[in-house]
């Protein structure tokens, strides 16, 4: 088995306690083990001037291998290129994207600094996987520097539509950099499609049916990788004790009403604004529920230096506090609006405690709090999954309530059927979500990667389509 090299923007070395660790971070390290492999990326911190050192760390059998960046670099590449340009172009917010040549230049530098720096550490048998959005051009940096391994990219956020991806000035050179990489993996079909219409439409390629082009004399593969949880790792910590304690704690809190959770970063693609409103509305057409419900979010703060994170913290604290203001009792608060995040353990028993999950993101690459909502629940009692037709998991999860999440409307008559679900239905709903869960957990996603990197055969096909 060759050794595996990955590539990501930050690393997550495995941690004492893996209860806290994601179950990405958890797969990868097992994968790395097994090859005695190798995790690069940037250490989160800062140098004043870049000098290619490389810090190397060994926890739990799995090394990393990080360097750290300049200021101009967090600002211009981190900040900038993918968190102002790429990260709300790839959302479809183009109203959001920041086109600055300083950004598309810094992106470049630290993509040349990563490809300087890794390329010596790659030896001949290596099968190297880069991970999503900040590091598109490595392939094409490591090709240069007369890499011949196998390389497979995957993207973790959605890929947009074509016409949205020609707002982006270097758009053609941006997708030219993948055809660098092996294998090119995305969430969903709907993302895959998007590319290959670019790849058809703007640069006239044929494809074939396995997903697959030839390019410079090279044959790249599209493929379609769903990521997926640690089902049954997260079922046990739903049963944990930590969980269990969470679990009545909230139980005692809610007071016999109904708890709607969502649990997301604070990240305008997650539609929270949306997702207040139709709670809004839902309660605006259902007096009766008055008092009988209420709606927990969880938001931790992310990329606190981008400005529209800025302002979708200020309108979600105005919008809870109007909701709040208008419908609120002395004992009954219909928002509880949470800044803060929790142990794993502890939200999935939060998870668990909750009739509802509402997962309602304008735009998603996957959306793995869906996921873990359903891994979480009791089978013999468990809550319903409200989940936008427009996050990837919505390919898989067929049996959710599939909602257009820009429509308070839908969101409101989807929390009121959630509602009124009878068990049975509960049930085989869950089950079949479940079983799609457990089957294509986050191991059979790193193999089905793995193995087309590896030039193998791509295995079973995804179920539900
Ligand atoms: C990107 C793509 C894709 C959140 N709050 C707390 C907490 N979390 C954990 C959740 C979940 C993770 O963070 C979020 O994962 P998502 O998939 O929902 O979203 P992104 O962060 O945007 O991830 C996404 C993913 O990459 C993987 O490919 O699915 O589409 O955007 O695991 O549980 N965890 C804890 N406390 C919190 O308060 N412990």
């Amino acid at each position: 088995m060759s050794r595996l090299i990955v590539v990501s923007n930050r690393v997550s070395p495995p941690r004492q306690g893996a209860a806290n660790q994601g179950g990405l971070a958890v797969a990868l390290a097992a994968a790395l083990r097994e090859t005695d492999g190798l995790w690069f990326g940037w250490s989160g911190e800062e140098t004043e001037t870049f000098t290619g050192a490389i810090d190397y760390q060994t926890s739990q059998g799995v090394t990393t291998a990080t360097i750290d960046l300049e200021p101009q670099d967090t600002e211009e590449y981190y900040n900038g290129y993918a968190n102002r340009t790429l990260w709300p172009l790839f959302h479809y917010r183009i109203d959001l994207a920041e086109y600055e040549r300083s950004f598309a230049g810094g992106y470049a530098r630290v993509n040349a600094r990563f490809a300087d720096t890794l390329r010596p550490l790659i030896e001949p048998d290596d099968v190297v996987w880069v991970h999503d959005y900040h590091l598109i051009p490595l392939g094409l940096g490591l090709r240069r520097r007369e890499c011949t391994n196998r390389i497979g990219f995957f993207l973790h956020i959605p890929w947009p539509p074509r016409r949205l991806l020609l707002t982006l000035p270097s758009h053609m050179q941006l997708v030219k950099s993948l055809f660098a990489y092996d294998v090119i993996g995305f969430q969903s079909h709907d993302s895959m499609e998007a590319f290959l219409d670019y790849v058809r439409s703007e640069l006239g390629l044929e494809v074939d049916l396995q997903g697959a082009f030839h390019v410079a004399g090279r044959r790249v593969t599209a493929m379609v990788c769903p990521i997926g949880i640690d089902a049954r790792a997260f079922a046990e910590v739903a049963q944990s004790e930590d969980a269990l304690t969470m679990q009545d704690a909230m139980r005692k809190s809610a007071d016999g009403r109904a708890m709607i959770v969502g649990v997301e970063r604070l990240d305008y693609s997650k539609g929270l604004q949306e997702r207040f409103l139709g709670y809004e509305r839902f309660l605006a057409s259902h007096p009766e529920m008055h008092e009988q419900v209420f709606l927990l979010q969880i938001a931790p703060p992310s990329r606190v230096d981008v400005g529209s994170y800025q302002e979708i913290r200020a309108t979600l604290e105005a919008l809870s506090g109007r909701i709040n203001g208008a419908y609120a009792t002395a004992d009954w608060v219909p928002i509880r609006y949470v800044n803060q995040g929790y142990p794993h353990a502890r939200l999935t028993g939060i998870y668990r405690a909750a009739r509802v999950g509402l997962v309602t993101p304008l735009r998603d690459g996957m959306n793995l709090v869906a996921k873990e909502y359903v891994a979480a629940q009791d089978p013999d009692d468990p809550g319903v999954l409200i989940l936008s037709r427009f996050a990837g998991a919505a390919e898989q999860l067929r049996e959710a309530l599939l909602v257009n999440p820009h429509s308070a409307e839908d969101i409101a008559d989807a929390i009121a059927a959630a509602l009124a679900m009878p068990l049975a239905e509960r049930q085989s709903r869950w089950r079949a979500m479940m079983a799609n869960i457990e089957r294509q957990d986050v191991a059979w996603w790193m193999h089905r990667f793995t193995r087309q990197l590896a030039g193998g055969a791509l295995g079973e096909p995804i179920a539900t389509f």
